[in-house]
């Protein structure tokens, strides 16, 4: 049945021109999970538990192991991943209209964390507790799943009763500036932040059903929230490239799916772009969906209507890995002062580069954050990700190789920043 549609598909639109995904007709924003209500958190609350009852979440844990193979160590890990949890979203969207997944800015919480706002108790729950690591406190606290088997929801920080630090969003910030494709993002980010955060949780948070957890579902609406900010600043938002599910990428390529999470067939073009086809919703922290599809008849990635944004003053917001938009002008500031050969802050943050001066506030340093203590708080200097470990690598047959120079990078851009005058604003 599969193939007869493909073929009749074939048939009816010429190979160049690719159809654009229709326009949606409603949006809702998705928002940051540190900025919500106790009153927002228990209604999540009430979708999550009624979505359990129906066994969906079973099902999406089940689907993700079967599926796990074609949809990481590729650049069809955005794709999936964005359609996946939007169906995800679409079924918790009709037991509460207003439901939407929170997205989880990780950057915010990554030297630190065990102390995130987020891992309380009236929030996504702590540590596991006894033997078994089962999540006692939480919006699924006490839960017990069946897949793979029967056994309550785990969680085991990667140290002790902390974790090991994340990925801090200057890193991030420099992957969407300067990965000029993005088979290169996928892998900063996958190898990076995306890897850091299962790993850091634990428990059913760090094997192949990671979906038991709603954890999954915030930190991977991050994740796509990040792959929209690389859209928006002045790459070709259509650049699909790199290994694909089978051979090289293509927007033509079926996002893979099965029984359990069936997405009706889409192919990777369908879900390029944030408010067009099956992907109605926006980042509170991120550029609007455009008004009109990008480059609607061109092929041609060289195409300026390609681009979301031109070289204007507007993609700024899509600079930083960070939603905390109040610190974007700080971070802008400090880094021009601080990479003080134009090379280097050509490489790393080439948005910032073409900036145009008057654009650039001059950096406040706060003494407290000069290394002073009068404040009681230290210099937020930079500190290093922890690696992925080998027992992750494995598991996803990544090159272990690939995965430890893209940590060496991150690990000199941080030592550069630390080096320098640099102070995290965030
Ligand atoms: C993506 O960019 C990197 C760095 O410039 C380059 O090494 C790589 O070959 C590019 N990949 C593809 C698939 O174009
Ligand atoms: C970008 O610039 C080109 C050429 O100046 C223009 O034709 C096009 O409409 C612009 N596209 C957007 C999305 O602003
Ligand atoms: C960065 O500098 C701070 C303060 O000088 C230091 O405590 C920290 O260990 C450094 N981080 C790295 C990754 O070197
Ligand atoms: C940062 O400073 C340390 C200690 O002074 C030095 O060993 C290291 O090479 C520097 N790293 C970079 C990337 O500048
Ligand atoms: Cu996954």
């Amino acid at each position: 049945m599969r193939s007869f549609a493909a073929i009749a598909l074939l048939l009816a639109i010429p190979a160049t021109i690719a159809q654009n995904p229709g326009k949606c007709s409603g949006m809702h924003v998705r928002r940051s999970a540190h900025d919500l209500s106790p009153d927002d958190w228990r209604r999540i609350e009430h979708v999550i538990s009624q979505m359990r009852r129906d066994g969906h979440f079973d099902r999406f844990a089940r689907a993700h192991q079967a599926l796990f193979n074609f949809v990481h160590g590729s650049t069809t890990f955005f794709p999936f991943h964005r359609r996946f949890v939007q169906e995800f979203e679409d079924i918790g969207r009709k037991i509460d209209p207003d439901f939407a997944i929170p997205y989880w800015d990780t950057t915010l919480d990554y030297d630190d964390p065990a102390s995130s706002p987020v891992l309380r108790d009236g929030t996504l729950g702590g540590n596991g507790q006894g033997p078994d690591r089962c999540l006692p406190n939480g919006v699924q606290g006490g839960w017990e799943l069946g897949f793979p088997e029967r056994h309550c929801l785990r969680r085991d920080f990667n140290n002790g009763d902390s974790m090991e630090p994340w990925v801090p969003a200057e890193v991030i910030s420099s992957y969407i500036q300067s990965d000029d494709n993005l088979s290169l993002f996928r892998e900063h980010i996958e190898y990076g932040i995306h890897g850091a955060v299962h790993l850091g949780l634990g428990g059913d948070a760090s094997t192949r059903y990671a979906p038991n957890d709603l954890f999954f579902f915030m930190h991977h609406a991050n994740i796509d929230r990040l792959w929209w900010l690389w859209q928006n600043n002045q790459h070709d938002p259509l650049d699909y490239n790199g290994p694909g599910t089978d051979g090289e990428a293509s927007l033509h390529d079926t996002i893979p799916q099965n029984d359990d999470v069936d997405f009706g067939g889409d192919q990777a073009g369908a879900v390029m772009v944030l408010g067009y086809g099956p992907v109605c919703y926006t980042y509170d922290s991120a550029p609007d969906a455009p008004s009109e599809y990008p480059g609607s008849n061109s092929g041609d990635s060289n195409d300026p209507n390609r681009a979301i944004h031109n070289n204007t003053m507007s993609h700024i917001s899509a600079f930083s890995g960070s939603s905390n938009t109040h610190g974007l002008d700080l971070e802008i500031a400090r880094i021009r002062l601080a990479m003080n050969s134009d090379l280097s802050l050509k490489n790393y943050f080439p948005g910032i580069a073409a900036l145009d001066s008057s654009r650039i506030i001059t950096p406040v340093m706060p003494a407290y954050q000069q290394g002073s203590k009068c404040k009681g708080r230290p210099a937020k200097k930079l500190v290093h990700p922890a690696p992925m470990t080998n027992m992750w690598i494995n598991m996803h047959g990544f090159d272990p190789e690939r995965v430890g120079q893209m940590y060496d990078e991150a690990c000199n851009l941080i030592d550069r920043l630390n080096n320098s005058t640099y102070v995290s604003p965030y």
